[in-house]
């Protein structure tokens, strides 16, 4: 029966175009108890509730945010109300957010339809992917030749090239940054900050004097799109997908966590061999060609800070996610974390939490920033930018800019960190 289901499912799919969430429910629980955790966690592992995890398991008293399919909400609520965990429903109705979310983006699309340079790009709306490498990151090249580059670092398992601008003014193997963002592919709001950012360096070089200093010693290495096939398949087929869009053999499923495909830690507490699971780590460490491509190109770079971008809940944290044995440098790191979110908070008064990976959000093993700080890049660290829950990875279009530039205020205090701090 499941397998016919499915099966019409995916007919329903290839026929509409795309997964629709009507009366899908994001619910935030709240542990109360090590009892309540431990259920909460089985409930995750449950295949049968059809959970997708928003906001994973962190400690007592933290929230964990789910979404439940419609025809699961009634089984969901009745498990959590026998077993006495307390929830709220964040979102009603998944759907009414992701049509009001596609109207904007439409009727904005329609102001500014096809910009011919990078000063009319909408940075207040949310883009395909054929916005953002040609309305967008080929018009910034072209636009400043002298300052930024396209670097394309490998294919994606669907063939798409994965771009890399550099910015630099001279040089050669210069120590660098690294951004990225996207890598999980419906976190939009990272996207959409990245490419706030490149333009940014461009309108700040020469006139933001901390930027000019750091561009006139250091390069900087921004991945915007990290996953294109999964940020091309949350704009045609499912909004919410997180994974790369590989097949994997012997599985209905398709996808790896690109952010449990690292070699640190690997497939250890926090991440999943089943491939059906939103944290799948894949076969084995850099599996995925999206991870690989970067491993490459951060081995034969002069990588001194290397930063990953996601969304959401409003945390800057530093390694380990895999182990809870700190780090050598966990003081320095903790220090610049604090003033980094100090100064975000300075613009718009929005407040983050910071710490390790495993001690703030979760445990989670083959991630980003682990393997680059264990292959000796001391500033590593991870964002999950806004917002805290109430919109959670649907973060209307309105929060883009501003969510951009207190970031940026926390991006510059680690880049200049790493330029006045070299080891
Ligand atoms: O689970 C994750 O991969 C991250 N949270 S998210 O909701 N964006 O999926 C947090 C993991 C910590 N980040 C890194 N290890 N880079
Ligand atoms: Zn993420």
């Amino acid at each position: 029966m499941m397998r016919e289901l499915l099966a019409f499912a995916v007919i329903l799919v290839t026929a509409l175009g795309k997964e629709t969430f009507d009366r899908h429910q994001v619910l935030r629980l709240v542990p109360k108890n090590d009892t309540h955790l431990s259920l909460i966690k089985e409930l995750h592992n449950t295949m049968e509730y059809e959970l997708d995890i928003w906001r994973g398991v962190t400690d007592v008293g933290s929230p964990v945010d789910i979404r439940v399919p419609v025809h699961k909400i009634k089984l969901v609520k009745r498990y959590l109300e026998t077993k006495n965990i307390k929830f709220s429903t964040m979102i009603k109705d998944l759907q009414v957010l992701l049509d009001k979310e596609q109207k904007v983006m439409e009727s904005a699309a329609a102001r500014v339809p096809d910009p011919k340079h990078t000063d009319n790009f909408d940075f207040s709306r949310y883009h395909t992917l054929s916005e953002v490498n040609h309305s967008f990151q080929d018009m910034l090249v072209a636009e400043n030749p002298n300052l930024v580059s396209k670097i394309v670092i490998g294919r994606s398992y669907e063939g798409r090239s994965l771009n890399v601008l550099k910015f630099s003014t001279g040089g050669t193997n210069r120590p660098a940054i690294w951004i990225d963002t996207g890598i999980h592919s419906r976190e939009w709001v990272t996207q959409a900050s990245g490419t706030w950012f490149a333009k940014k360096i461009v309108t700040g070089f020469r006139g933001d004097r901390a930027l000019t200093a750091i561009l006139n010693q250091m390069d900087i290495f921004l991945e915007i799109v990290t996953n294109p096939d999964g940020y091309a398949y949350t704009h045609t087929t499912n909004r919410l997908w997180r994974k790369t869009r590989k097949p994997n053999p012997g599985s209905r499923c398709v996808g790896v966590d690109p952010n449990r495909n690292w070699n640190a830690g690997f497939g250890g507490p926090g991440s999943s061999s089943d491939p059906c699971s939103q944290t799948y780590s894949g076969p084995r460490p850099e599996s995925e060609s999206e991870v690989k491509s970067i491993v490459n190109f951060v081995n034969s770079h002069n990588i001194k800070a290397f930063i990953s971008i996601h969304s959401y809940s409003q945390l800057l944290m530093y390694p380990y996610g895999y182990t809870r044995t700190p780090i050598k440098d966990q003081t320095e790191l903790d220090n610049l974390a604090r003033q980094a979110i100090t100064d975000l908070a300075s613009l718009y008064g929005t407040r983050y939490r910071f710490g390790s990976i495993i001690k703030t959000i979760y445990q989670a093993s083959g991630g980003s920033i682990d393997w680059a700080y264990n292959k000796g890049i001391k500033y590593s660290y991870t964002f999950e930018l806004r917002d805290t829950g109430r919109y959670g990875f649907i973060l209307p279009a309105n929060q883009i800019i501003p969510t951009a530039e207190e970031t940026w205020l926390a991006l510059m205090t680690i880049m200049d960190y790493t330029l006045k701090n070299p080891y």
